[in-house]
């Protein structure tokens, strides 16, 4: 008798539990670097980065190193310092914001107040440029002081957005692909970068980087109107409290009624949360967060295509599996 044989494709892995063993390395190298003779430097410092992050940044620049068949040690210097810029943003970010609430817990700023935190922003930011030296690679340097600078771009121009009604999806786009995308972009290209991918290959890890990022972004900006408070780890309406013009608003104006766009502009306007349950209803209502996800789905797309110049490997099946994780999350 014949042997029974599948002809379906394996599963894919699972991304987390085949960079275990290499995200260990990364932990070792973040616990190392974070030190400083500070004490504020350390709690700090040691607070947010053990708060568990989901750490994608770091993993993008191991699975394309590995994709492309790189095994130096470099990879692990260079996956703990996105996490560390990445990090830095954070602190910054929560301050301008004024948030109170990140990975399910008090932010840094509330517990320690925005000056600490923004000078232990300062200290990971620099940390990593001391790290990025040590790689001794300048194309490393001129990767990530390229980024940094796109990133802190991206938060100047939303806040020149910021309670503007009126905001081009194309305006809004360009703020997410500076602020969120860049980093992803960096990332996955450090990774090609490493394996000295031809140009070729380095620009399509990087577009993949950037479209997963800009993915990201958008399905993050869904989960504001989407999630709840204890799902997301933040609060739930922080960017209409802010007066932030993300897509599921953008889009429910265009469809909604000429009262509820009014209610809608005013809110974006005043940065008001008093009828936020109301504009919540109404974004729901007029089929925003689907079409936001859709927006989230075209980019993920295109990230996956972009993979078709990597070898076949486990490596390439998880980054695969990122494209569907980004776009399906809910937290
Ligand atoms: C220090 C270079 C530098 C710049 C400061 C404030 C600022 C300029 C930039 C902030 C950019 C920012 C926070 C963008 C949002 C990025 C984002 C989607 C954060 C959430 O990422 P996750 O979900 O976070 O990966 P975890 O908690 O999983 O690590």
């Amino acid at each position: 008798m014949q042997p029974i044989t599948s002809t379906s494709a394996p599963p894919s892995p699972d991304p987390i539990q085949l960079m275990a063993a290499e995200m260990k390395e990364v932990d070792g190298v973040i616990q190392r670097r974070l030190a400083s003779e500070v004490a504020l430097i350390n709690q700090i410092s040691h607070y947010i980065i053990s708060a568990g992050g989901k750490r994608i940044r770091p993993m993008l620049v191991l699975l394309f190193a590995n994709a492309l068949g790189f095994q130096g040690k470099e990879r692990f210097e260079l996956a703990a310092i996105v996490e560390f810029i990445h990090t830095a943003t954070l602190l910054h970010d929560d301050v301008v914001d004024e948030s109170a609430l990140r990975r399910g817990r008090e932010t840094a700023n509330a517990l320690f107040g925005n000056a600490a935190s923004v000078l232990v922003g300062d200290f990971l930011y620099s940390r990593a440029f001391q790290m990025m030296v040590s790689v001794d690679r300048l194309r490393v340097l001129d990767v990530l002081a390229d980024a940094t600078n796109v990133i802190a771009e991206g938060e100047v121009l939303q806040l020149m957005n910021m309670h503007d009604p009126d905001l081009a999806v194309d305006d809004y786009l360009k703020v997410i692909r500076f602020k969120t995308a860049k980093l992803f972009e960096a990332s996955a290209r450090l990774g090609a970068v490493l394996a000295n991918a031809s140009a070729s290959v380095e620009d399509a890890c990087a577009s993949y980087g950037r479209s997963l990022g800009t993915a990201f972004q958008l399905v993050d900006d869904l989960l504001d109107y989407e999630g709840s408070t204890s799902q997301l780890g933040k609060n739930v309406g922080d960017d209409l409290r802010e007066g932030k013009p993300t897509l599921p608003l953008l889009i429910a104006m265009e469809r909604a009624t000429a009262a509820e766009r009014m209610l809608i502009r005013n809110a974006i306007e005043q940065g008001e949360v008093t009828r936020l349950d109301e504009i919540v209803g109404i974004v729901r209502r007029t089929g925003a967060l689907e079409a936001t996800r859709e927006a989230a789905r075209t980019e993920a797309d295109k990230a996956r295509s972009s993979l078709s110049v990597l070898p076949a490997t486990v490596h390439r099946e998880a980054l695969l599996e990122f494209c569907v994780r980004s776009v399906e999350r809910s937290s």
